[in-house]
């Protein structure tokens, strides 16, 4: 039984598609055989410009989503982030044995800062990997699933462990990464090229878990297609590869499958029976996701439940690192 950590960034009212299939459907599988701390990071919000009333509500409405798409917080640890102060303690800590060097190269920084003035970058999306190293060391956790865009900050937290360890002694598991063979980067549907983001500015870009029936099917028939007319994955088709990893993830059949089932079909009867496979598969997230959110206190109830186990794990890891580092009195 190993430590699971993994967490989600409340920037939206509900999750995409890419969030699910990349992230959540791992975490569901693997708190059968784990144990697992699952945590809606709303301190990695603050790393770009947000609105007070809309961070909140999607705090909420994110845990919302994780309890719909399957985690169960009987037997998974569900919690806020900021409601576990040790994060933060523990982030100033890897700071402090963190590079500069190793923090400017990390892609995510270099995409999200672009075109902007040194001058304006906020330091908190610089510092946001260490945010992420702390969340996952505070808790011991040894697999970290996540989408391939975080892959980076695996291997950056991964340095930062073995640092730590070699410095102040063995404190930390020293994480794996848990990313799926399929479905672990999943395109935009205006373009393949990008990957599905919540922070998207373009409505077609992605599928999000709440979409009704017949926005799926609005987004899916608009979905960009590659040149020819097969419905083939191949590394020179990159839509249709897409749409497929889409329809394979969703309904549990291989790719293979799905290609022989569309042989000599065409684009536009593969869109059709993608929309159909997603819809009936959103329909249940929909209406457990709405259940949850009209009781605001049996959420509360949960949330609180989550902060107190996670507090108990956290100050348990943080007693041993402040002695470590000489953070006593004798
Ligand atoms: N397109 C994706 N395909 C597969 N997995 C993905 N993930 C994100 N996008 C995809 C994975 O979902 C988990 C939660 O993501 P996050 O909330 O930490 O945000 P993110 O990785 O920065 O990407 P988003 O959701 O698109 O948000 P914004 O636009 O705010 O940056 C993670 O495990 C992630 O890998």
């Amino acid at each position: 039984m190993a430590r699971v950590f993994s967490g989600v960034k409340p920037t939206a009212d509900v999750p995409h598609l890419g969030n699910y299939i990349g992230a959540f459907r791992q975490w569901v599988a693997l708190q059968d055989l784990h144990q697992c701390f699952f945590c809606v990071v709303d301190l990695h919000s603050l790393t770009v410009p947000w609105d007070p009333e809309k961070l909140s509500r999607r705090s909420r409405s994110a845990a919302a989503s994780l309890i719909a798409s399957g985690i169960d917080p009987e037997r998974s640890v569900l919690f806020l982030q900021s409601e576990v102060q040790e994060h933060t303690e523990l982030t100033w800590f890897l700071t402090c044995v963190s590079r500069m060097g190793e923090l400017s190269r990390m892609t995510q920084f270099k995409d999200k800062s672009r075109g902007t003035e040194n001058e304006s970058i906020g330091t908190g999306l610089y510092m946001y990997p260490v945010l992420m190293a702390a969340d996952v060391l505070l808790y011991r956790g040894e697999l970290v699933p996540v989408g391939d865009d975080q892959r980076q900050h695996l291997e950056l937290m991964r340095d930062i462990a073995e640092r730590f360890n070699r410095d102040f002694g063995d404190t930390f598991p020293v994480p794996d990464a848990y990313i799926p063979a399929e479905g672990a980067r999943i395109m935009g549907l205006d373009d393949p090229a990008f990957k599905m983001a919540k922070t998207t500015e373009r409505p077609n870009n992605l599928i999000w878990m709440n979409d009704p029936p017949e926005v799926v099917r609005k987004k899916i028939k608009r979905a960009v297609t590659d040149s020819g007319g097969e419905v083939l994955a191949s590394p020179d088709k990159p839509a249709i590869s897409n749409l497929l990893a889409i329809y394979s993830a969703v309904s549990g059949r291989p790719v293979a499958e799905i290609e022989g089932e569309y042989q000599g079909r065409g684009y536009g009867d593969f869109k059709k029976g993608l929309a159909e496979v997603l819809v009936d598969f959103l329909d249940p997230f929909r209406r457990r996701y709405l259940e949850i959110l009209d009781d605001p206190a049996q959420l509360d109830k949960i949330l609180d439940a989550g902060a107190a186990r996670a507090r108990e794990a956290a100050q348990e890891t943080m007693h041993i690192v402040r002695d470590r580092i000489g953070l006593r009195r004798h």
